[in-house]
């Protein structure tokens, strides 16, 4: 039994599709190594719950201290792991952060990739290491054709973009020139109650909930009119696995082929928390005034609204120097190779993330109100 376990290593696995890759591979019964960064303080709550104490038995999911950026640290982690699969989902990943750090982007998404693949090699694992890398429909940036797929030319416009280009190609490299079972997963934006809160779907279901729970008074955003194909993360990380079960390595578009701008998920979140809005003024002075709250949601799941609160400006500050307005992605290939579909839909999405959103404040609410002194 234990001689035929798949043994699978990854990258980023405390990131939000590291997580629920790491789950999805438990579940097929893997061995799960995952790579985690030092840091000051816990950042493993995305995995906390399938920690296994390595005191047990039969401990399959172990989590191994390392870094894109350390060339000897990742040849030891996969020379100690064998790993018959590699998901090379760690990055620095988010768009705007990298025009703030644009070298040390560079530094973990391209050359990381490179030093990734390059120890398989140097191990002489080629042969048998099958490698995943996250690739994105950030390489599209400027978009040469709507909708767009696997011939669609790049254009990125961010220095993640580039670092992503970069790694893309060198798997294609890797692939043609090594013999490699490498390929690329082109995602297009997927999201969940894991993701960052950074990002705009996040920033935005979490805005909301703090705003309707008094918390918070204003969500300050930024470009409203980007355009976005938004799917859910576990459908997405299920894709990563089938592409890396096929005969031939190849690279696919994953998607749902549905597009909705950020102010319409604005609208969404805001509609499934009780509220209806709407939008006044125009660029940089656009607001969004509550203009009802719907029948029983006032108590419990908006106590701290009122009609005619302003709850969303826009601010420049969150405007990118160079902005992707727009992606939507044709994920024929995978839906015809790999018979992938995704099943869960944006309606279903954002009211997940809006539920456990407004749960965490409510608690937040809740443990504020006690008066510890007493
Ligand atoms: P997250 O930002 O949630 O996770 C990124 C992971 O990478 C975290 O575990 C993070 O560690 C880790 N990491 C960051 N820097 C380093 C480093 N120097 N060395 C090792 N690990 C590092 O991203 P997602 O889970 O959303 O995305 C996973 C991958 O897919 C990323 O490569 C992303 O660029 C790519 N992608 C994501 C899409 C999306 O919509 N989510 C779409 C297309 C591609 P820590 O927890 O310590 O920060
Ligand atoms: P993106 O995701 O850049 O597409 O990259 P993000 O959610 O950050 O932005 C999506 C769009 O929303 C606009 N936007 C804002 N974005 C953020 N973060 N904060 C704001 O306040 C805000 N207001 C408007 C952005 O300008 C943008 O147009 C994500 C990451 O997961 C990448 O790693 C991944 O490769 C791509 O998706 C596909």
């Amino acid at each position: 039994m234990t001689a035929e376990r798949k043994i699978a290593l990854i990258t980023g696995v405390t990131g939000q599709d590291g997580s629920y890759l790491a789950e999805f591979l438990l579940d097929k019964g893997y061995e799960v190594h995952g790579i985690k960064r030092r840091s000051s303080l816990f950042n493993t709550q995305r995995v906390d719950h399938i920690y296994q104490d390595p005191h047990d038995k039969d401990v399959r999911f172990k989590m191994h201290y390392g870094d894109l950026t350390d060339t000897s640290n990742l040849v030891r982690i996969i020379r100690e792991t064998q790993p018959d699969e590699i998901y090379n989902l760690g990055a620095q990943s988010h768009v705007a952060v990298s025009f703030e750090a644009p070298e040390y982007t560079a530094d973990v998404d391209a050359i990381g990739t490179l030093r990734l693949l390059e120890a398989v090699r140097f191990l002489e694992m080629e042969k048998r290491t099958r490698f995943y890398q996250a690739s994105t429909s950030e390489l599209y940036g400027l978009v040469q054709e709507t909708p767009q797929s696997e011939t669609t030319p790049f254009h990125p416009r961010s220095p993640y973009g580039v670092a992503k280009l970069y790694a893309y190609w060198s798997v294609v490299n890797y692939r043609e020139a090594y013999g490699m079972h490498a390929s690329n997963g082109i995602l297009f934006n997927h999201e969940s109650e894991r993701r960052g809160e950074t990002f705009v779907t996040r920033k935005i279901t979490r805005g909301l909930a703090e705003i309707a729970q008094g918390q918070s008074k204003c969500l300050f955003l930024g470009n409203l009119d980007a355009l976005r194909d938004w799917g859910h993360a576990k459908d997405y990380v299920r894709m990563q696995w089938m592409m890396l079960q096929q005969d031939e390595p190849d690279d696919y578009v994953i998607a749902t082929g549905v597009q909705y701008s950020v102010r319409q998920f604005v609208e969404q979140a805001a509609m499934r928390i009780g509220l209806a809005l709407d939008w006044r003024g125009a660029g940089i002075e656009e607001h969004a005034v509550v203009t009802a709250i719907a029948e029983g949601a006032a108590e419990k799941r908006c106590p701290a609204v009122s009609v005619g609160d302003v709850i969303v400006r826009v601010d420049p500050h969150y405007f990118r120097p160079a902005e992707v307005e727009t992606l939507l992605g044709d994920a024929t290939k995978a839906r015809q190779k790999l018979g992938w579909t995704p099943e869960i839909s944006f309606a279903q999405l954002v009211d997940e993330m809006v539920e456990s959103d407004l749960l965490a404040a409510r608690q937040a609410r809740h443990v504020q109100a006690v008066d510890w002194t007493s």
